[in-house]
C-alpha cells in the first residue's frame, strides 16, 4: 500500500501535469491564432490596439518613428519634425511656422536678429520686425525705425499699458511744467490721423506754428538738419500748424502737406485746432519720454537753444 506521503507526491505530479497541459494548450492556441493571422496576410498591429511595436495601427496617429506618412507640413506647419508620444499620438511641438507672428520676418531671420518670433513688434515702436529689418532699422530699439516710411512710431499700446491717461483735451492752454501733456489729436501731412501720445517713450519737441508766421518759416528751413542730428537719440519732432496763411485762418490739409514738402520735413507735421493757446507763435514744448512737460520756449531763437533743451530730456 502506498503511504500517505507517496499519495501526496502522486497528487503533486498530477497537478503539475495539469498545469503543464494547460500551458501547452495555451501555447498551441496562441500559435494557432498567430498562424491564422499570418496566413491571412495580416499583422496583429492593424487592429490599432498595439501601441509600442513601432508600426502605425488603424486607430493610432503614430508609433515610434512611424507616422504613417504624416509630416509637419501635413499638420499645417512649414518646418520641423513630428514626435510621437508613448500613447501613439502625434507631438507637433517640434513643428513650426516660418512666420508665426506674421511680421514679415521668418523664424530664421528672427533668430539671427534676436527678435521674438511670437511678437510682430518686438520693441513696441509700431513697426513690424520684418519691416524694420527690411529698412535696415533695429527691431530692438524704438529710437531706430524706418525714418523714411512716411509713417511714425506708435506706442499708444505701451502708454495704455503704463496707465497714461488717454482721451480728449480737457484744459484750456498748456498745463504747467512738470505736468502731463494731454493727448493732442491732429492730421498729419499725409492725411493720416496722428496723436501726441503715440510718441510715449520718445523725447518730444512739440512746436505750435502757423503758415503765416515768419519765424516758423525761418525755423523750418534748418529743421531737417536739426532732425537729422537728433532722430537716432529717441527724439521725435511734432510740428502742429494751427493757422493757415493769414492770422486767425484755421489750418487745413494742404497747409501741412505743402509745409512738409516745401521744407523737406521727414518728421510729423500735423494740422488741427489750437488747444495750447500759446502767447507766442511759434512756441516749443519739450516733453520727457513720460509725456510730462520739461520746458517751454516761446518764439524761435536759434537751433542751438532748441538742441540745449532737447539734451535735457530723459
Ligand atoms: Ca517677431
Ligand atoms: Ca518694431
Ligand atoms: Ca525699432
Amino acid at each position: 500500500m502506498p503511504s500517505i506521503g507517496s499519495n501526496s507526491m502522486a497528487f503533486t505530479k498530477l497537478v503539475r501535469r495539469s498545469v503543464s497541459l494547460r500551458r501547452s494548450l495555451l501555447g498551441v492556441g496562441v500559435l494557432a491564432v498567430a498562424s491564422l493571422l499570418l496566413a491571412n496576410g495580416c499583422e496583429p498591429e492593424l487592429d490599432g490596439t498595439t501601441c509600442g511595436d513601432g508600426l502605425v495601427g488603424a486607430v493610432e496617429q503614430c508609433d515610434g518613428s512611424d507616422f504613417g506618412g504624416a509630416t509637419c507640413a501635413s499638420h499645417g506647419f512649414d518646418e520641423g519634425s513630428l514626435g510621437c508620444f508613448n500613447s501613439c499620438t502625434v507631438d507637433t511641438s517640434g513643428c513650426f511656422l516660418l512666420d508665426a507672428d506674421a511680421d514679415g520676418a521668418d523664424i530664421h531671420e528672427e533668430q539671427a536678429a534676436g527678435t521674438d518670433p511670437e511678437n510682430p513688434d518686438s520693441d513696441g515702436d509700431g513697426f513690424l520686425d520684418g519691416e524694420e529689418l527690411d529698412a535696415a532699422a533695429s527691431p530692438l530699439d524704438i529710437a531706430s525705425w524706418p525714418y523714411d516710411s512716411g509713417r511714425w512710431p506708435n506706442r499708444l499700446p505701451a502708454a495704455v499699458a503704463d496707465g497714461v491717461p488717454p482721451g480728449a483735451w480737457s484744459v484750456f492752454g498748456a498745463p504747467p511744467v512738470g505736468a502731463l501733456m494731454p493727448d493732442y489729436l491732429v492730421t498729419d501731412q499725409h492725411g493720416a490721423p496722428l496723436q501726441l501720445h503715440q510718441f510715449y517713450g520718445y523725447k518730444i519737441m512739440l512746436s505750435i506754428g502757423a503758415v503765416w508766421c515768419g519765424p516758423c518759416n525761418l525755423a523750418a528751413e534748418s529743421s531737417p538738419a536739426l532732425w537729422e542730428s537728433h532722430k537716432t537719440e529717441g527724439v521725435i519732432f511734432l510740428e502742429i500748424l494751427v493757422e493757415s496763411t493769414s492770422v486767425g485762418q484755421p489750418s487745413k490739409q494742404s497747409d501741412a502737406t505743402n509745409w512738409a514738402n516745401h521744407y523737406g520735413l521727414a518728421y510729423p507735421v500735423g494740422w488741427g485746432p489750437d488747444h495750447l493757446h500759446p502767447s507766442s507763435i511759434p512756441t516749443y514744448y519739450f516733453l520727457h519720454s513720460d509725456l510730462t512737460i520739461a520746458e517751454v520756449q516761446e518764439g524761435y531763437g536759434d537751433d542751438a537753444s532748441l538742441a540745449t533743451a532737447l539734451a535735457k530730456l530723459h
